[in-house]
């Protein structure tokens, strides 16, 4: 699939990798249950004598061909897979951000700072201070961690990356919904994990510039 050049959206991209997911999950789910049943009741023990079939046996091709077949649904899979991150990660490096935010994550809270506006909020372990972002506009985040690796995610709007510590990944998502949403960390990482949650309000532009300029301490 090629790199498109333009901005686009690729919130599909995602559900495109599942539909092959889901479908291969299920075909091989099924094929183990029906043959681990049909194998434990054809060839289950009688009247106490051991089956002709229970002593040692090979079947060395059709094992080379069960591995060859596994070997190629991974292949496929993780083709796939790379060519959708490839993709989506293109996509947001090339966008150009409207607005710029540092994403911090730590034991056990978000931080989120306005670069040249003056505001920082801090989520806290109860997700008190949210992370406020304007419709329909490119958002970067700069996403780094001060300790362990957390996950940034924010579940409704199937948005997932890793915090790791020591680097700053930049990403560039666009919100295309106003509302309230609720984020939280994916990554295990310690005892307060699941408090490690935040709040996301995504304001029309008039707003957001409204509430920029009541919070910040203007442009530094
Ligand atoms: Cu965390």
């Amino acid at each position: 699939m090629p790199v498109p050049t333009a901005i686009v959206d690729t919130r599909h991209v995602y559900d495109w990798v599942f539909g092959i997911y889901v479908p291969i999950g299920i075909g091989v789910f099924g094929f183990f249950t029906v043959t681990i049943i049909v194998v434990t009741v054809r060839f289950r023990r009688r009247d106490g004598r051991r089956h002709r079939l229970a002593g040692h046996n090979e079947a060395n091709r059709l094992e080379l061909a069960y591995a060859v077949v596994l070997l190629c649904i991974a292949a496929v899979l993780l083709d796939v897979t790379f060519r959708a991150e490839h993709l989506v990660d293109t996509a947001s490096a090339r966008e150009r951000p409207a607005l710029t935010v540092d994403v911090i994550a730590s034991r056990w809270e978000w931080t989120f700072r306005y670069a040249g506006h003056g505001i920082t909020h801090v989520s806290g372990a109860v997700g008190d201070a949210p992370l406020v972002v304007p419709v329909d506009e490119p958002v970067r985040f700069n996403l780094t961690s001060r300790d362990v690796i957390h996950g940034f995610w924010i579940p409704q709007l199937a948005f997932k990356r890793d915090a790791m510590p020591g680097t700053v990944e930049r990403v560039t998502l666009d919100f295309d919904r106003t509302g309230s949403f609720s984020g939280a960390c994916s990554e295990y990482c310690g005892i307060f994990h699941s408090e490690m949650v935040f709040g996301v309000r995504v304001l029309p532009d008039r707003r957001f510039d409204r509430w920029l300029a009541r919070h910040g301490a203007g442009p530094v």
